[in-house]
């Protein structure tokens, strides 16, 4: 092509004018209002880089005005064409456009936390009762003191990409933007620790992630070196008995405790002090799936609990949890009732030390963007407020350096705290300066103090009102020493009161649970040394991981402790609201529509959620109703979404259904009693097994012998109308489970 037609084909060369073969340019959205401000973000005005206020949206809405432009401001009139010597010619490298949406691009990824990289968050708010006045001066305490809050629910050991529903501990982080500074409890859902000094974290998390020569198994601790260490280091074993307990594998973040874990020190303001251990009790009560049910998850919804976690909020079912404290004595040794409290290997029972509540958490708000806030936020248990400080627990020291450290570089160096979703609601005027990153624009020219050229300020809060007052607590005479007491060398006396503390069907999934571990372990070794520590634990758990196994039980190499259970540690046993349980009803065209739509009423008059499951998408009709829409196909429904299962009535003859009548259409010459859909017999074979509920009515009981559920099994009920069965489903969603169906060896 000669130089004229070329610059034709190219346009004249002027920007924005279309050229007679150029694609047409999109036209720009209409601007529109920026987003409000959410009340949990109206932290410090940011400043633009000239010191001006940015616009009235306090920067949480990034993006203004109608037309795309690069990061400088300057408007592109192509963004989908790289600048070319000719249409077929080489790119130009002067496209600073191309360039800079590309080298942004190539660095939107920051490295993912090195433990609990996989999360999903909320914001929320929390309502002080005003019960802790006694025993700290914390504000956010006060009685009905509100304060926004963000809470950042997480796994372990997975990466960011992995499923949520795999065994494994779950943090519960929460950061409280008091007005006195922000205060972060960062908890998990299990109320001890693998280890009890921090020296050893970099081990335990070596053993328990992939293995380093072929990164796998991902987000498991089905493998030999997690066994190996929690085995070599038996100070694990308690944690670890928890993870193979049903905690380990929870139904949804609305339904798991939090513990604060360590022992912390309150202050009150007559300068008092008094210890605690923090507990997040959750409204909904304490769930969990059953194991087949995780493993069915992580395929068909590896998002299980962050969708979850989000739908529910969506849906205005909004989360809540009760804080509550567990209150010691602050006496010279820091034990209670011969519990060393620095170790946090241990729990107090609650039957020796009750929860006392002292304020409601209610999660309300999905995050606007995922990675500007639940990526980037930055906990650390060091940020206190007055009224609230640690102890010696050698394990919390050791986070207490360990949090800003790692987050200085995943957050890309020292000013993390300005972005966002990290920024303090109260004033800031740190003298902190500089770094990479900073996006203050400070004023005044004396950042330290005490100062004469800015007024002297800042000044020193008096002592009585202060963050971060030392408890002038006595130091025992001591000498410099690698080593620990020697009450940290019970290690098994805990584990057993938990074991000890479970019903039948909770030793059964425990049992299961280390069986499936350990056969997923190559050495033999390795397991029998598991067998040592269960033999240490109790007698009937180490016979029955050591059937699994196909390995003999060893005797206890000590005597076992004389424990009391703790009825407080069991799941079972209590009955709890069943609002957000999630109910399918399955229906074809062949069902009774209005029975279905009835009952789609009475499960929301209830406030759960009704799904209904069918053959294809859409709607159902079959004439003579209204339609009824579908949530769920066949394809894409598994029990595990369920807490029960409904099997709408069928009309017309013979009574066919869900798929058998389909069979028929199709062939005519088909046998009477073809068989329901293969999906539905799954649907309720895995919802018997896995103790859901399972309600039928008018006609559609043959199914149920089809799947191979007994009719008159615990928890099923079937009826001539939905009517009559709808209340006695809800009543069992009560507990939960159909604990009766267990032990099935689900
Ligand atoms: Fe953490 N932990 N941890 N941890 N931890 C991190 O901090 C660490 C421990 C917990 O949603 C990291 O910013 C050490 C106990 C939660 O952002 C890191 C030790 C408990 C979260 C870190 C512990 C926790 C973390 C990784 C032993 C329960 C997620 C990224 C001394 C009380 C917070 C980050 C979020 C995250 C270190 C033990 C809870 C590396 C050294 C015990 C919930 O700093």
């Amino acid at each position: 092509m000669n130089e004229k037609k070329q610059k034709k084909a190219a346009g004249d060369g002027i920007p924005g004018k279309p050229g007679p073969e150029s694609p047409p340019v999109a036209e720009p959205t209409t601007p529109r209002d920026p987003l409000p401000p959410k009340a949990d973000q109206s932290a410090p005005e940011p400043y633009s880089p000239t010191g001006a206020p940015t616009d009235g949206d306090r920067g949480r809405s990034a993006q203004r005005g109608a037309y795309l432009t690069t990061a400088q401001g300057n408007r592109p009139y192509d963004s989908d064409h790289s600048l070319k010597a000719g249409r077929r010619g080489p790119v130009l490298l002067q496209d600073h456009h191309l360039r800079e949406k590309i080298t942004h691009f190539d660095h939107e990824r920051i490295p993912e936390r090195v433990v609990h990289a996989r999360g999903a968050a909320a914001h929320g708010v929390f309502r002080g009762y005003g019960s802790a006045e006694q025993i700290t001066k914390a504000a956010f305490l006060g009685e009905d003191v509100e304060t926004p809050v963000f809470v950042r629910f997480s796994t372990v050991l997975g990466s960011r990409g992995s499923a949520d529903a795999v065994r494994d501990t779950r943090g519960f982080a929460t950061k409280f933007y008091t007005t006195e500074g922000v205060f972060d409890l960062v908890g998990n859902n299990i109320p001890v620790f693998f280890i009890q000094d921090a020296i050893k974290f970099p081990d335990v998390v070596h053993a328990a992630k992939p293995h380093p020569d072929r990164e796998i198994p991902q987000a498991q601790s089905a493998h030999d070196t997690f066994w190996d260490f929690v085995t070599l280091h038996t100070e694990a074993t308690h944690h670890t008995l928890w993870n193979m307990s049903d905690r380990g594998i929870p139904r949804s973040y609305r339904t798991m405790e939090g513990f604060g874990v360590h022992t912390f020190r309150m202050v009150n303001a007559r300068g008092e002090t008094t210890l605690v251990k923090f507990h997040w009790k959750p409204k909904l009560g304490i769930h969990s799936l059953v194991w087949e049910e995780a493993q069915i998850s992580n395929g068909m919804d590896p998002d299980f609990h962050r969708r979850d976690l989000a739908d529910a909020i969506e849906a205005g079912a909004f989360p809540e949890w009760e804080l509550g404290v567990q209150t010691f004595p602050d006496n010279e040794e820091q034990s209670f009732e011969g519990i060393d409290l620095l170790d946090p290997t241990n729990i107090v029972p609650e039957e020796l030390a009750p929860v006392q509540p002292i304020g409601l958490l209610t999660l309300n708000a999905n995050p606007t963007n995922f990675f500007a806030e639940t990526e980037q936020v930055a906990f650390h248990p060091g940020h206190l407020v007055p009224g609230i400080d640690i102890t010696d627990d050698p394990l919390l020291a050791g986070r207490l350096f360990s949090y800003i450290d790692t987050q200085i570089t995943r957050l890309g160096g020292p000013n993390f705290a300005q972005l966002p979703i990290n920024r303090p609601h109260a004033p800031v005027n740190d003298m902190l300066r500089d770094g990479m990153h900073q996006t203050a624009v400070h004023r005044g020219t004396a950042p330290y103090r005490p100062n004469s050229l800015d007024g002297g300020c800042p000044f020193l809060a008096g002592r009585d009102e202060g963050a971060y007052i030392e408890v002038p607590v006595d130091l025992p005479a001591a000498k410099k020493e690698r080593g620990a007491p020697a009450s940290f060398d019970d290690h098994f006396s805990q584990p057993r009161r938990f074991w000890l503390s479970m019903t039948p069907v909770e030793r059964e999934h425990i049992i299961g649970a280390y069986t499936f571990e350990l056969n997923k372990c190559h050495e033999t070794a390795i397991k029998q040394r598991a067998l040592q520590v269960l033999a240490n634990i109790d007698a009937e758990l180490c016979q029955g991981v050591a059937r699994g196994l196909g390995l003999a039980a060893p005797d206890p190499d000590r005597p076992l402790a004389a424990v009391e259970p703790s009825p407080a540690l069991s799941q079972l046993g209590r009955q709890w609201p069943v609002e957000g349980r999630v109910v399918g009803i399955v229906a074809d065209e062949g069902c009774d529509l209005d029975a279905v739509r009835s009952a789609r009423g009475s499960i929301l008059d209830a406030g759960m959620v009704p799904l209904v499951i069918a053959p294809a998408g859409g709607a159902l009709q079959n004439g003579s109703t209204q339609p009824v829409a579908v949530q769920r196909t066949f394809a894409t429904a598994r029990s595990v979404e369920f807490d029960a299962v409904l099997l709408a009535g069928v009309t017309g003859p013979g009574a066919d259904a869900y798929g058998a009548r389909d069979a028929k259409a199709a062939d005519p010459a088909a046998p009477a009693d073809a068989a329901s859909d293969p999906r539905v017999l799954l649907l309720l074979g895995e919802a018997y097994r896995h103790g859901k509920a399972i309600g039928a009515w008018g006609g559609a009981g043959r199914v149920l012998q089809e799947a191979g559920v007994p009719e008159d099994a615990a928890g099923v009920v079937v009826g001539d109308g939905a009517g009559g069965i709808l209340d006695r489903v809800f009543a069992l969603l009560a507990s939960h489970r159909v604990w009766d169906r267990f032990p099935a060896g689900a």
